[in-house]
């Protein structure tokens, strides 16, 4: 065969085996009791909770509707590790690529597939997907390079578990009356959505298994007794094998991994998930840290006695994923052309609220979605200023190596998730304990980078140290790079990047669509404008939504906190704040409003009344002030 009849031939094999999925899914809430011992309600599609597993081939083309069957929330979904090219309206997040769905609307998610691998789907307004609106997205690849290392597929998904719902955590979280961030710490982990979970296995066989943090706050532990785990994939990279016994996973990874199954039958196993329990503020005596769940070779064996749990010598001896090496031997980009360079620190802003900076910056959504006023601003959309001062927008040119250079400035760890792309982890720097200084990456002295650098789309960066990510804005788009604890994404940490907005408008596959025109306009919001909502003069942002003022003069965050923690104290006691959050004790709001002499306006006031007076609406406008 001549090259260009194979070409067209291969071309041609392509589209007629690629398949369109189309599914209809309406969201609603859902009674459930996930993890044996508290009833409550889960965001479900179509009455049904957990989500369904979605399994399509590489270059299929998607067609999901989104019905918004809420009574009043909005939602959205947003594929997780899809690189959406030439469809960055169907990523999700909204405000960057489109409007929030208003409950009773519908809105298509419409894209192809190019990527191979485990990802997943989770809605990307606020908390939604904490409260179960999240599941596993698999792409199939005929050309699996493992494919004959296998007998067996098997899907593994973790997280942690809240029994009150994140309209009752969120706002309570985001309050003066939690002015160090404190975090609300789970009731329970979740394997596959349920606990005590047995998995049946046979012996003599090797699993593959899909393993998905689907959580929204905390990095987990995964270890077997007397089993391994061999790493084939994360997050749709496929890598070298390597062998653990223990993995850690943040929020949002993915680790594809065989296990070999034994060949006697006569007993039975013992799997391992445990929260990272240095994420949490405090440690609740009847939080379960180690749970188990049962690998079953004998069901006789294992009704008479289960296996009891499992212990490992160090967990400080986990899989490293820095050493993971990517299959296709990709090697370290070139030197960067432009480099974002970003501290993070958690502060508190006059409004007494604890928030998390890029650059004393905290993200406050737009009046207008980014990608609208990309389309609105015409030459004008490659200055970043029309996207707004308080939305972190970094304008990059086309297939420009860019490095993103993050220094944790924090004492804790962070999971870092990039819409768009994979990038290339090149340095991830020791931890520094909070007894020392935090440290910030050097260009002039810096580690020696690996020729093949693992790449993936979520890394976590350790306490006061930072992380240095590389790669090729070569997808036109508006992507969303922020930090995947939904905690702290409530908090602001996230940053836009407007990759090569000329290539957006100019190819016509990124068109608006009629979905995306009536969820905006559902809204009220304005679609030709700049991010303060202007369609008059793109360079004016009066009127845009910016974060409170900082704390007044004289005033340290940490005043605050003592003040504020020294009146609940003596009302609760420590332990009752940082376990139940505020949730419960609005009532001593008074006292504290009349101790906290800082900037409590009237505007906020409102806010916090229609917290409480709009059950399930804590508005996206948390963080705003205009
Ligand atoms: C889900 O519900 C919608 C209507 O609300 C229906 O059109 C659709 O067929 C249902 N989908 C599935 C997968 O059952
Ligand atoms: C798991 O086991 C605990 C302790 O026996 C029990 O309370 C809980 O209901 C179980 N959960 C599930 C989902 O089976
Ligand atoms: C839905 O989104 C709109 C526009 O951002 C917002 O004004 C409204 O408060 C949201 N509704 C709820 C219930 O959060
Ligand atoms: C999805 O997008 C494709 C490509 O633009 C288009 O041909 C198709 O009509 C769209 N599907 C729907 C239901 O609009
Ligand atoms: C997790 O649940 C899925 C179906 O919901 C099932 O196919 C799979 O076997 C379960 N995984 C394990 C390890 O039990
Ligand atoms: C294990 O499987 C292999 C190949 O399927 C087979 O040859 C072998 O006999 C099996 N061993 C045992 C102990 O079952
Ligand atoms: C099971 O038996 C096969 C051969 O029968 C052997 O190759 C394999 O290593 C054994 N597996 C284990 C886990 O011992
Ligand atoms: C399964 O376990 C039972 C009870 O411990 C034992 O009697 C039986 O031999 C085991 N079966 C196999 C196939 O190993
Ligand atoms: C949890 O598991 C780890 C690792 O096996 C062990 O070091 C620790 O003691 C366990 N904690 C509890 C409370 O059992
Ligand atoms: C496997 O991981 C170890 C570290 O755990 C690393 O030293 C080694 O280079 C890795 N090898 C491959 C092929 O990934
Ligand atoms: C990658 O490199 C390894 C060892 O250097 C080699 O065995 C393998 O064939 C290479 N793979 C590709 C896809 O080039
Ligand atoms: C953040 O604000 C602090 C204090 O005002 C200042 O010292 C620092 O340079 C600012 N950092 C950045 C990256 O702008
Ligand atoms: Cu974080």
């Amino acid at each position: 065969m001549k090259l260009t009849s194979f070409l067209l031939f291969s071309f041609i094999t392509s589209l007629v085996c690629a398949e369109t999925h189309t599914w209809w899914f309406e969201t609603g809430w859902v009674d459930a009791n996930p993890d044996g011992t508290f009833e409550r309600k889960m965001i479900g599609f179509n009455n049904s909770w957990p989500l369904p597993t979605l399994r399509v081939k590489k270059g299929d083309r998607i067609q999901l509707y989104l019905i918004n069957g809420f009574e009043t929330e909005n939602t959205t979904l947003h594929f997780h590790g899809l690189f959406q090219e030439g469809s960055n309206q169907m990523d999700g997040p909204e405000y960057v690529t489109q409007c929030p769905i208003p409950a009773g609307q519908t809105y298509l998610y419409n894209f192809t597939v190019t990527q191979v691998g485990t990802f997943w789907y989770h809605s990307h307004t606020q908390g939604q997907y904490g409260d179960g609106m999240r599941g596993v997205f698999i792409i199939e690849d005929d050309d699996f390079p493992y494919k004959d290392d296998y007998d067996e597929e098997v899907v593994l998904t973790l997280s942690e578990h809240y029994h009150d719902t994140a309209t009752v955590l969120v706002p309570s979280f985001l309050s003066r009356f939690n002015p160090t961030g404190a975090e609300p710490i789970p009731q329970n982990t979740l394997f596959n959505e349920s606990r005590n979970v047995t998995w049946q296995v046979e012996p003599n066989k090797t699993y593959l298994v899909r393993i998905i943090n689907m959580g929204g706050f905390v990095s987990q532990y995964l270890y077997m007794e007397d089993h391994e785990f061999t790493i084939v994939e994360v997050d749709g990279i496929y890598v070298e094998k390597n062998t653990t016994d223990l993995l850690y996973i943040t929020v949002a990874q993915r680790y594809t991994v065989l296990i070999t199954t034994k060949n006697d039958t006569s007993r039975n196993y013992a799997f391992m998930n445990k929260i990272d329990d240095d994420m949490l503020d405090v440690i609740p005596s009847d939080l379960i840290l180690n749970s188990t769940n049962y690998i079953v070779y004998n069901q006789t064996a294992f009704e008479e006695e289960a296996p009891s749990e499992y212990f490992l010598d160090s967990i400080d001896d986990y899989f490293d994923d820095f050493y993971l090496r990517p299959l296709n031997n990709a090697t370290l980009l070139d030197d960067p052309d432009y480099t974002v360079t970003v501290d993070v620190v958690m502060d508190n802003l006059g409004n007494g609220v604890n928030y998390a900076f890029f650059n004393n910056i905290t993200y406050t959504a737009p009046k207008t979605p980014t990608l609208a006023t990309v389309f609105a601003a015409g030459d004008d959309n490659t200055n970043p200023i029309v996207y707004g001062t308080n939305t972190n927008a970094f304008v990059l040119q086309k297939d420009d190596i860019v490095d993103i250079v993050l220094n944790n400035q924090d004492t804790g760890k962070h999971p870092f998730h990039l819409h768009g792309h994979v990038f290339q982890l090149i340095e991830r720097h020791e931890e520094i304990p909070d007894t020392e200084s935090p440290v910030a990456f050097n260009i002039s002295d810096h580690a020696e980078w690996p020729e093949h650098p693992m790449s993936r789309d979520v890394v976590y960066v350790r306490p006061q140290s930072y992380i240095v990510m590389r790669f090729k804005a070569d997808n036109p788009g508006v992507w969303y790079f922020h930090c995947h604890i939904e905690w702290h994404l409530d908090q602001g940490l996230a940053l836009t990047l407007i990759e090569d907005p000329q290539g957006i408008v100019s190819d016509s596959r990124q068109a608006l669509t009629d979905d995306f025109k009536d969820a905006c306009s559902a809204h009220g919001i304005p679609l030709d404008a700049n991010a303060a909502g202007n369609s008059v003069d793109m360079l004016d942002l009066s009127g845009e939504n910016v974060q409170h003022k900082p704390l007044p003069s004289g005033f340290t965050a940490r005043g605050i906190v003592a003040l504020v923690f020294s009146v609940i104290a003596a009302f609760l006691g420590l332990a009752a704040i940082a376990v139940y959050g505020m949730a419960d004790i609005k009532d001593v709001e008074e006292r504290v409003a009349r101790g906290l002499d800082v900037d409590i306006d009237d505007d906020d006031d409102q806010e916090e009344e229609s917290n409480v007076a709009n059950e399930g609406g804590y508005t996206q406008a948390s963080n705003q002030q205009q």
